[in-house]
């Protein structure tokens, strides 16, 4: 046990022994740049910069000129920010520049502080990598940040945010006091009750918190769905035969000609993706080639299989059908019901179990060409062309949306990525051996060490989950998201 943290006490102390800059702000010519540096070198850096005798006050906003240390030359005049550690983002004395955003500017100075001994520029992710070593910020808090800089629609954020400021966290903490106490208590029976008879009252205690923390979990695990979706975007499929509008219907919702539209049957063979914001969710939409199956082209038929294949992996469908073809098939069968037409038509299109699938949005396109049509249940009318009903059909999806990212809260985060998923389901994995052996407690009398051994290693798990124990692969993974400068 000592050797890791041993290891993580040499970790630190190389992470914490550079200094380190980057431009933090973004690439390009831009009207403010900002320039963090950080480390023990930090003071004596800005020193240099600035020809300031003493540190400025700590994070109040100084106009300063700024030079080459060597030559003297004043670079730019701009902002001087000093952090002192460890009120700053990564612990350590740090300071920013705030200069003007012109690409000479901007190298002119990183030159400069490239010049100032044992000061060197940053790798991507490495000033948030410090903040981690110097317990900051946690590794579900990092990744929160990195979602952050990643988030593209107000749910993503909110979600990202509200990790950033260890919501997800404080959850997993609180699972680890818990199973502290839990191994604390079987251990404390191994070290002083080898020759007495065993304590059945405590380790009924022991099982009774197990069991309610085993049934958090996995309650946590099934919402966390909704993270992950949220996270990597709602998977939309649009399908339907040839011809009922689907392409026009992708291009309608993304407000640009993405895909190509023609009366031609079989015009859409690849599937066409566009990432779209509706509602604050995001929606990543593909349209895809008309289900039919007479067809001899053979490109025609690759696309098919791979429409088939979006349906199996969508989370949302929305299938989409023709107002004509819906009227004539009506004069065909003037006692049937839409719902008897929607049969056919999924069988006719051999998306099986289609009906038993739960998140799908039936949509009539064309509306304007059936102008006495009065409307039905569980159907959405719509008109690619004179675009009535576009609204109502964006207020479904948003609904739709919502039930499947669910709404970030500080009370009930989800988790959000396959990491979190793997390591909760170790824990849990480890819980429930633990409650297998225990068996009925009432008359108990296996091994107080195995059991001891189950709860640890659940402990271990959720210790990677929040980044307690760590290996540097793992490490080196998600600081890789992150950008220089951050
Ligand atoms: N009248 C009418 N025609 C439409 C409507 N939506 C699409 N179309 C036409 O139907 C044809 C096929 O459209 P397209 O979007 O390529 O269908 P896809 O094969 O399902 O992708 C094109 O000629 C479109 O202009 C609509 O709402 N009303
Ligand atoms: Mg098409």
């Amino acid at each position: 046990m000592w050797k890791l943290s041993g290891f993580v006490r040499t970790l630190k102390r190389f992470y914490s022994s550079r200094t380190i800059f980057a431009l933090s702000s973004g690439q390009g010519k831009c009207g403010v740049a900002v320039i963090r540096i950080s480390g023990p070198k930090s003071g004596e850096a800005l020193k240099k910069l600035t020809n300031m005798k003493n540190m400025p006050e700590p994070r109040l906003a100084n106009l300063r000129s700024i030079r080459n240390p060597i030559t003297q030359e004043i670079l730019d005049k701009g902002l001087v920010l000093w952090f002192p550690g460890p009120k700053s983002f990564t612990g350590e004395d740090s300071f920013e520049l705030h200069v003007h955003g012109g690409l000479a500017v901007i190298n002119s100075i990183l030159n400069a502080l490239g010049t100032i001994d044992n000061v060197r520029a940053a790798e991507a992710g490495e000033f948030t990598k410090k903040a981690f070593h110097n317990g900051k910020l946690d590794l579900t808090e990092v990744e929160g940040l990195a979602d952050l800089l990643q988030a593209e629609t107000e749910a993503q954020r909110k979600q990202a945010f509200l990790q950033t400021q260890g919501s997800l966290s404080r959850f997993y903490n609180n699972w680890k006091e818990i199973l502290v106490k839990c191994v604390a208590h079987i251990e404390a029976h191994i070290d002083f009750d080898e020759t007495e008879t065993l304590d059945l009252g405590i380790l009924l205690g022991v099982a009774r918190d197990v069991k309610k923390l085993r049934d958090e979990i996995e309650n946590h695990l099934k919402d966390g769905r909704k993270g992950e979706t949220l996270r990597n975007g709602v998977k939309t499929v649009i399908l339907g035969e040839p011809n009922v509008g689907k392409s026009s219907l992708l291009n309608l919702l993304c407000q640009r000609p993405a895909a190509i539209v023609t009366p031609i049957e079989g015009t859409t063979r690849d599937i066409l993706e566009v990432t779209l914001n509706i509602g604050g969710y995001p929606l990543v939409l593909a349209d895809t080639a008309g289900l039919r199956l007479k067809t001899d082209d053979l490109v025609e038929k690759e696309g098919i299989k791979r429409a088939l294949s979006m349906y199996e992996q969508a989370d949302l469908i929305l299938l989409l059908t023709g107002a004509d073809k819906y009227s004539l098939w009506l004069e065909k069968n003037p006692e049937s019901t839409f719902q008897d037409y929607l049969q056919n038509y999924v069988e006719s299109l051999k998306l099986s179990n289609f009906l038993d699938k739960k998140n799908f949005i039936v949509v009539l396109n064309k509306t304007d060409l059936l102008p006495n049509f009065d409307g039905e249940e569980n159907l959405i009318p719509i008109s690619c062309k004179t675009e009535q009903g576009v609204t109502n059909l964006v207020e479904n999806i948003t609904g739709e949306l919502k039930k499947l990212c669910g709404e970030p809260s500080k009370e009930h985060p989800s988790m959000n990525q396959i990491r979190h998923r793997q390591n909760l389901i170790n824990c849990l994995e480890n819980l429930d051996l633990f409650l297998k052996y225990v068996g009925k407690t009432e008359d108990f009398n296996g091994d107080m060490v195995l059991l001891a051994e189950y709860l640890r290693k659940s402990l271990k798990s959720l210790g990677k989950l929040v980044g307690t124990v760590t290996n540097e692969q793992l490490l080196d993974v998600i600081f890789g998201d992150f950008c220089i400068g951050k």
